[in-house]
């Protein structure tokens, strides 16, 4: 069987929930036959980053073996089919999120380097003192410090929109927040500390009522659920490859072609370039404006082929299959006396975070590491999240496609073990 074709195999060619054979998808992750501590991996920290099936594995290593070259610049054969699996692989990437054009989509390092590109071109070149961009309580680091350079720098106003106990979007507060000064509404459409999905829709008809641009990061989003940008609405939409089963070194910076094309680019370098003289420089239009210097060519290749890979699934069998890891996750979580679980809004992906009153989420972690359970323990990036809920840490199970019911039941025995070791 060629790398895939389990994976189309496991949906079993319709779309009920049935047919989606979690058996046979966990056979495309060769890490999950590993062992950690003599015991069975159950890899639980998807949040933080995904395993990667055969499938992106073999076609970056196909790429190295037998047409590996610098793209965009060789006339010689390999260039040439290196630029062309480049290339394709930003056409999957369109597809995959509906981009209108293919020119919308540019790689960038990940979703923390897409949003600083955005900060540092269109928010230096179109925002000025006193404007406002709006973010909220629950985003992680990566959309809150450009926009805190972004107010060093030109004297904008940063303003929060806030979230419930539950760590639901609070979205009629969001809109008082709204005004003609607002510039860019940045927000996340899932969070990764809470799993809250946030009312994105609404989110952008808020904020373009009052003609302001919104980023989204959807970095927790795009491996859990279908995106299509179009129907969002937004303006730039971004995420990073590794979440999604690809490789790391790469991500994506989705924006409408007549924004990016108003950008000034972010880097200058090889590539971005129309013509250089030393009196003036012209620029390419997007993406390659954007994109200075050798890109990360392989990783491109890799991150088409996990587009490839998570499109054959489906990502309404993934999204429903993962709902009912996160129903049994908090149900059996639920009933452990003196766990509680923060982040419990109505929309969620499937990320549990909790905190215990007999332990520290580091030890949890740590006990749970010995029970071969990879969780993430610490604030996630999320330090405002930590400080709404008067908490300095949590320990966060992030579920991905691959994940099993029964790795839930070893979660709650291990937790039991904390429970041994510090009740
Ligand atoms: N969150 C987590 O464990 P990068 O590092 O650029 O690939 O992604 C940054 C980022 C941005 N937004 C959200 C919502 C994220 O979850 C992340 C990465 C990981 O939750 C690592 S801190």
């Amino acid at each position: 069987m060629t790398p895939g074709q389990s994976a189309l195999k496991a949906v079993a060619g319709n779309n009920s929930t049935a047919a989606f054979d979690v058996e046979r998808v966990r056979q495309d992750f060769p890490i999950l036959r590993e062992t950690v501590y003599g015991r069975p991996l159950v890899y639980l920290d998807n949040g933080a980053s995904a395993q990667k099936p055969r499938i992106v594995i073999d076609s970056m290593t196909k790429a190295y073996e037998t047409y590996y070259a610098n793209v965009h610049r060789g006339v010689h054969k390999l260039s040439q089919t290196a630029t062309d699996a480049f290339e394709a692989a930003r056409e999957k990437v369109a597809r995959f999120i509906n981009a209108p054009s293919v020119d919308e989509v540019i790689f960038t390092r990940g979703a923390t380097e897409a949003i600083n590109l955005v900060a540092a071109t269109y928010g230096r070149a179109f925002l000025k003192p006193g404007d406002e961009v709006v973010i909220s309580h629950m985003e992680h680091h990566s959309n809150i410090v450009p926009w805190q350079l972004l107010r060093d720098e030109k004297g904008i106003v940063l303003k929060i929109a806030p979230i419930d106990d539950e760590g639901g979007f609070v979205l009629d507060a969001y809109e008082k927040l709204l005004s003609p000064k607002t510039k860019i509404v940045a927000i996340t459409h899932v969070s990764n500390a809470l799993g809250t999905i946030t009312p994105m829709r609404e989110i952008v008809r808020l904020a373009h009522a009052r003609g302001a641009r919104v980023l989204v990061d959807g970095c927790q989003a795009v491996p859990h659920m279908p995106v299509d940008v179009q129907a969002l609405g937004a303006d730039f939409y971004v995420f990073s490859s590794h979440k999604l089963y690809g490789p790391t070194g790469i991500g994506v910076l989705w924006g409408r072609l007549d924004l990016l094309n108003s950008m000034p680019p972010y880097q200058g370098g090889g590539e971005m370039i129309a013509s250089v003289s030393f009196e003036k420089t012209t620029y390419k239009n997007s993406p390659h404006r954007f994109e200075a210097g050798t890109p990360a060519i392989v990783e491109a290749v890799g991150l088409g082929a996990a587009v490839d890979y998570v499109s054959a699934l489906g990502l309404d069998n993934i999204g429903a299959h993962e709902s009912g890891l996160l129903a049994y996750a908090t149900e059996r979580l639920s009933r452990i006396d003196g766990l509680e679980i923060h982040g419990r809004a109505k929309d969620k992906a499937a990320i549990v975070a909790f905190v215990m009153k007999e332990a520290h989420a580091h030890d949890i972690g740590t006990i749970l590491d010995r029970a071969g359970v990879a969780v993430r323990a610490g604030h996630h990036c999320a330090q405002p999240v930590m400080d709404r809920f008067g908490v300095a840490a949590t320990a966060r199970a992030s579920f991905g496609l691959y994940n099993t019911k029964k790795e839930v039941d070893t979660l709650v025995d291990a937790i039991g073990v904390v429970k041994e070791f510090f009740g």
